[in-house]
């Protein structure tokens, strides 16, 4: 029984050393959690709730050109991006959706 769990120990042991020396790399990859700021993701009009209104504001924006989407507030743009992936698209106004329809 001691045996074996010295094995186990040992088979950790380079798994543990591995991640003593990436702490960086590992905390690199940790994404900004949108709710830190944004309290309602997806709520881009400040309004506590994602409603149609909501949902039509992130297609407005979404169809909107270059020039126009430069205009939208940091805060439209974190509360938007729902899915937190550089960009707003389809993929976030699918999201509002299932928000709105508490998918
Ligand atoms: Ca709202
Ligand atoms: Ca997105």
């Amino acid at each position: 029984m001691k045996k074996s769990l010295i094995l186990f120990l040992a088979a950790l042991a380079p798994l543990c050393a591995w991640a003593d020396e990436q702490p960086a790399a590992a905390a690199a990859e940790v994404k900004p959690d949108i709710t830190t700021i944004v309290e309602v993701p997806g709520d881009v009009n400040k309004d506590g709730k994602v409603d149609i209104d909501d949902i039509v504001l992130i297609i407005n924006h979404y169809l909107a050109d270059e020039a126009t989407q430069a205009e939208a507030t940091a805060y439209f743009r974190l509360a938007a991006n729902i899915n937190q992936d550089k960009k707003i698209d389809i993929d976030d106004i699918v999201a509002a959706i299932n928000i709105y329809l508490g998918k």
